[in-house]
């Protein structure tokens, strides 16, 4: 057969053929040596060895795509479980993430600390983390916004930081969910202010200029009877995400002998998934009780 084949393919002329030979080790030779100096110009970055290695995406203008696609203020639950969804999506589609901290437009995820993944080079595990969010974030998005439609593409910037040891990692974590908690106790009362007493977003913020804390905590206490501590844990904390087993049940129609056909097998089968949690993990309990987070073979 192969040889019929053959046999049929018209036979070239013998100095067209020695052309067409001496052209493609040319062009062989070129794509080796002439240009491959250009490899170069790439400039090394790998990460240090042994450093926890973190990725920051931010949404880009999401204060102009909140206002846009109409997300309740100061907190849109439907904006915060799709970034947590695209965040699950990251941690399984990629390798070596041992957990992910989100609020706002925020998530940051961290990698194994003697990750290997791409050999460790910083430009693959932030275009890859970002890349993956953004996809995940239009492909959700109608799980989570039924009635409203993405109007424009949206885009997040992704940097690399890496910390030297367990404590500036924690540290590091630690200042996101303080920042989680300032913005979100200031924008409970401006938002407070604005739809409850009816104040201008000027006026709102004359008000809160030079308050503390505790002041906050008393205006929206005194004036709009909310206890700031019962609001949301995702508003006031984050989400934090760590890898859990679970237990996965699945019933499948099998094949049985005959006598008892027809019957379904129920299958389980414990999987490690990334679940959310909203935690304070700023003290010491939330690393007691996830010690294998910062463990070196994570
Ligand atoms: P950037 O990051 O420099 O490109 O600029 P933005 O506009 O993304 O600013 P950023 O990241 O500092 O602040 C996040 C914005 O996202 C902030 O204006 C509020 C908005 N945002 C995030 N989550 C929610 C939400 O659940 N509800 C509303 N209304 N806005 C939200
Ligand atoms: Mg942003
Ligand atoms: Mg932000």
């Amino acid at each position: 057969m192969w040889a019929a084949g053959a046999a049929r393919v018209p036979r070239r002329p013998a100095a067209a053929s020695v052309r067409l030979r001496r052209y493609l080790r040319v062009g062989v030779t070129m794509a080796k040596s002439k240009f491959e100096y250009v490899r170069n110009f790439e400039a090394d970055d790998t990460c240090l060895p042994h450093c926890w290695v973190v990725v920051r995406l931010d949404g880009r203008s999401f204060h102009r795509f909140a206002e846009k696609h109409n997300f309740a203020k100061p907190n849109d639950p439907r904006a915060l479980c799709l970034m947590n969804k695209c965040a699950q999506t990251v941690m399984e589609e990629l390798e070596d993430i041992v957990m992910a901290y989100g609020q706002s437009d925020e998530y940051s995820f961290v990698f194994r600390r003697k990750t290997n993944w791409f050999k460790r080079r910083a430009s693959k595990f932030m275009t890859h983390v970002a890349s993956q969010f953004a996809s995940s974030y239009v492909f959700y998005w109608r799980d989570y916004f039924e009635d409203q439609q993405l109007l424009y593409p949206p885009g997040f910037d992704g940097r690399v930081v890496l910390y030297p040891n367990n404590q500036t990692l924690k540290d590091y974590l630690s200042w996101r969910q303080a920042d989680c908690h300032i913005n979100n106790l200031y924008n409970t009362v401006f938002w407070a202010l604005i739809h409850k007493s009816g104040l201008t977003p000027v006026q709102a913020q004359e008000r809160l200029q030079g308050t503390l804390a505790a002041d906050k905590h008393e205006i929206l206490f005194s004036e709009f009877h909310i206890n700031y501590n019962n609001e949301p844990l995702m508003y006031r904390k984050g989400t934090v995400l760590t890898w859990q087993k679970v237990e996965e049940v699945t019933t499948k129609e099998v094949k049985l002998p005959t006598e008892i056909e027809g019957q379904k097998m129920t299958v389980s089968r414990v999987r490690a998934t990334p679940l959310a949690l909203h935690c304070d993990i700023i003290g010491d309990a939330f690393w007691k009780e996830h010690p294998e987070i910062l463990e070196d073979d994570s």
